[in-house]
């Protein structure tokens, strides 16, 4: 099985305590696949989908208490409160395992444990890192298949290699002759996504779904992983990556970092609409980056699969996502039509008969509820993806020629612009937000700061994550080779509230000035917040709409000046662990808006 003493200890310590019925250490092998899957179908959890329409996909739906990631329930257990910041919950470490211990305590009766040793990143990549999930959910097994390299080849190297250990329990004992329930959770007092920075650890229970279970995902690959990467100097970011190759045949790597829903699968796989240019998927949420022997920034993308969010994903708005999802696909809280499909809406084609909603109820429009849930998912292997970059799994990693932050910004902020270096980028990630509207549960209108698509996902003070980007740069062995870095907006409206760009495939229109900015071979013009297009400069070719350029690039300095007083705002929170780069920056912006 095994030889790490650490593991078989962490095992036994975890077998004592939530007293399964059974031990499985997964292999991963299709053989075990199929005999999950068998179980979740026999016993009503899961729905096999009809095998000419999509070959080897399933259908779940959660508990309607269990649909998306708990922010108010996720913990950062730091030793000192300080180093979790002011942007976490915390609690005492100690004070925390208390309480989760007595959870935890027979937690798993009339279940079977189940052990996946799986990577985060290539197997051999000095960039990769080993976990290992503890869980009581077939679900998460079958998911955790296709989100990272799981099973015995993991297992296998674990002989010689340290993990991150991660406990996972959907906090449902069975009694004994009690009949499971189709999606087992815990109420949501009861439900706790918590982190152990110090000692890398992940203990997470009483919720089944996405993020707060999958633990390869955010707790490990962002919230763990940006501590280690703040120990070790290195980067764990919320970014896709994207490869761009021009007309030449000359190809860039980009990595871009969006708060959630503001379409980052849909630009890592996007169809350009220039003749002649092309667009690979190298990872659609996480990148982990290294600096490499020759002195660029290296990245991988730590997950195997994608996660996307299903509504409003379609063969118009992206599809190569529907595409990646056609075949061995697990689909949760989406709709389940009447011959074993799956349907969402803006999905791109009428809602068939009889259709059943997420809540498993028949579809029926004038109640105003829909088919699928807003965070209906799909799980799909990356290696589907019909653009999925040739080097997607090589340990090296792709080198990283430009950084993108961006958002949905109605107004302010221009299509794109460049910042005047590594710290003033590091300003630009700093401030980084997208607009949320009042429907937005618990959310104040208005813009939502998200510094670097960060604020659910670092693990410590982002004071004092600011620090590690400045430190990054300063550290960086040659100057000159780190990432250009960018911030673009694709939601710019007109007066009348009309967006100012068309958007998906014809964003390749702003990656293309970026490309060519990398290249020295266009222009720019100096405003006080950064370097933006030049008149002309944005190639519009082919666009069958005109576009008020002018409009989309404008700096308007009063809308510029609130903007400075909200940032004043955003930054105090951070106190006195905001770096002084930073501060420089903020006080540098406002003089070159004084005197614009
Ligand atoms: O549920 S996940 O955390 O995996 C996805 C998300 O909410 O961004
Ligand atoms: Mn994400």
């Amino acid at each position: 099985m095994t030889k790490n003493e650490k593991l078989l200890r962490w095992v036994k310590e975890w077998t004592d305590l939530c007293q399964p019925e059974s031990v499985h250490w997964c292999d991963g092998s299709e053989e075990e696949n199929q005999l999950l899957l068998d179980i979740v179908v026999k016993n009503g959890s899961a729905v096999r989908l009809n095998g000419d329409k999509r070959p080897g996909c399933y259908y779940f739906q959660s508990d309607p208490s269990d649909v998306a990631r708990v922010e108010d329930r996720t913990y950062i257990c730091s030793e000192k409160k300080e180093d979790a910041g002011p942007t976490n919950n915390w609690k005492d470490p100690r004070e925390m395992k208390e309480t989760l211990r007595s959870l935890y305590k027979g937690c798993m009766k009339g279940r079977t444990m189940y052990i996946i040793p799986f990577s985060m990143g290539p197997l051999g990549s000095n960039i990769s890192h080993i976990g290992v999930e503890i869980t009581d959910s077939i679900y998460v097994v079958i998911n955790m298949r296709i989100m990272t390299r799981m099973g015995k080849a993991v297992l296998d190297i674990l002989d010689n290699n340290d993990f991150v250990p991660c406990v996972h329990s959907v906090g449902a004992p069975l009694r004994p002759g009690e009949t499971d329930k189709k999606w087992p959770c815990a109420p949501i007092e009861k439900k706790f996504i918590t982190h152990f920075p110090e000692t890398n650890e992940i203990w997470s229970y009483g919720s089944g779904y996405g993020g707060n279970a999958l633990l390869g995902k955010k707790c490990f690959a962002l919230r763990i992983a940006s501590n280690m990467a703040k120990r070790e100097g290195w980067l764990a970011e919320h970014m896709l990556i994207m490869g761009i190759t021009n007309p030449k045949g000359v190809k860039k790597y980009f990595a871009a970092a969006f708060p959630s829903a503001c379409g980052k699968t849909n630009l890592a796989m996007l169809i350009p609409t220039i003749p002649g240019w092309k667009v690979e998927c190298v990872g659609d949420d996480i990148a982990w980056m290294k600096f490499g022997k020759d002195g660029r920034l290296y990245a991988i993308n730590p997950e195997a699969g994608f996660f996307g969010v299903a509504p409003y994903t379609s063969m118009k708005t992206n599809p190569n996502a529907m595409l990646s999802c056609r075949e061995n696909t697990i689909f949760t809280n989406t709709g389940l039509t009447p011959d074993g499909d799956i349907w969402w809406e803006g999905i791109g084609y009428d809602v068939p008969a009889g259709t059943i909603t997420w809540t498993n109820e028949k579809y029926d429009a004038s109640s105003g509820k829909p088919a699928a849930h807003p965070n209906a998912r799909f799980t799909a292997p990356a290696k589907q993806c019909p653009v999925i970059d040739n080097d997607w799994e090589n340990p090296a990693g792709v080198p990283i020629s430009a950084i993108l932050f961006g958002g949905r910004r109605p107004d302010t902020l221009p299509l794109v612009y460049e910042s005047f270096d590594w710290n003033h980028g590091v300003f630009m990630g700093s401030i980084a937000g997208s607009e949320v509207t009042a429907a937005a549960i618990g959310l104040k209108a208005g813009v939502r700061r998200d510094p670097f698509a960060m604020l659910p996902f670092c693990g410590y003070h982002m004071g004092d994550y600011f620090k590690h980007w400045i430190k990054i740069g300063e550290n960086a062995p040659d100057k000159n080779k780190l990432p250009r870095i960018f911030n673009v907006n694709w939601f710019r409206k007109n007066s009348e509230g009309k967006y100012l760009w068309p958007g998906y495939g014809d964003n390749i229109r702003v990656l293309k000035w970026i490309f060519e900015r990398l290249e020295n071979s266009t222009s720019a013009d100096m405003t006080p917040i950064g370097l933006v297009p030049e008149k002309g400069t944005i190639d519009l070719e082919g666009l069958n709409e005109t576009i008020d350029v002018e409009g989309i690039i404008k700096i308007d300095k009063k809308e510029w000046q609130t903007e400075l007083e909200l940032i004043k705002t955003h930054y105090t929170i951070f106190g006195d662990r905001l770096p002084e780069e930073l501060s420089k920056q903020l006080a540098a912006l406002e003089t070159r808006l004084n005197n614009a």
